[in-house]
């Protein structure tokens, strides 16, 4: 028998950490024999959503096709992991719109923006800076703190496998 699994929703500035813990608490659930995915923007962005780019409308469209996506894949029993910058407050309440109470956990994944800027892995930061990069989050287009997540993780004092045990910890029992 199918039952619905629940949405671990991550969102946060780019760098800020969503990715890597994502990937480890989809690690450690199928280490607990879960079945679990990760949705992650950077890779759905060479794909299903590869027409979007970073203006509100687009990044509204590209965090609804997530939901949508992460609702078909829960319902077919797998727990997805969603890893989207998804700025904005009100794109983030109609994801969470489409599934059951108790079935979306929104995660702020809190890093400070200095963090995230520091970090830098793919030198955006420093592109958006110069200007080359336009609307970027944190820099030239806001980042709507949740008002009520059911988590804040903040990965400049949490370390990953420790995130990714908070995350399960929310999780009902399987
Ligand atoms: C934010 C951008 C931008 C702009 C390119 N603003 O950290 P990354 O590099 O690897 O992942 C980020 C990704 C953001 O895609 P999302 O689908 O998560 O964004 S949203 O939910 O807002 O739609 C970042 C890179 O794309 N990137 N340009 N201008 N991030």
């Amino acid at each position: 028998i199918v039952r619905p699994a629940p949405v671990l929703w991550l969102t946060g500035l780019s760098g800020a950490g969503k990715s890597t813990i994502a990937q480890a608490t989809c690690r450690a659930l199928r280490d607990q024999g879960r079945a679990a995915a990760v949705l992650d923007g950077d890779e759905l962005r060479r794909g299903l959503t590869r027409d979007l780019g970073f203006s509100e409308a687009d990044r509204a469209e590209n965090v609804r096709r997530a939901a949508e996506v992460a609702r078909l894949m829960a319902d077919a029993g797998l727990v997805v992991i969603v890893a989207l910058i998804s700025p904005f407050r009100e794109d983030r309440a109609r994801a969470r719109a489409l599934f059951e109470e108790g079935r979306f956990f929104e995660i702020h994944i809190d890093t400070a923006l200095s963090v995230a800027e520091a970090r830098d892995p793919k030198g955006l930061y420093r592109q958006a800076r110069q200007g080359l990069l336009p609307a970027f989050t944190g820099i030239s287009s806001p980042y709507e703190t949740p008002l009520e997540p059911a988590l804040r993780i903040d990965t400049a004092q949490v370390p990953v496998e420790a995130a990714a045990r908070r995350l399960i910890d929310l999780l009902p029992p399987p």
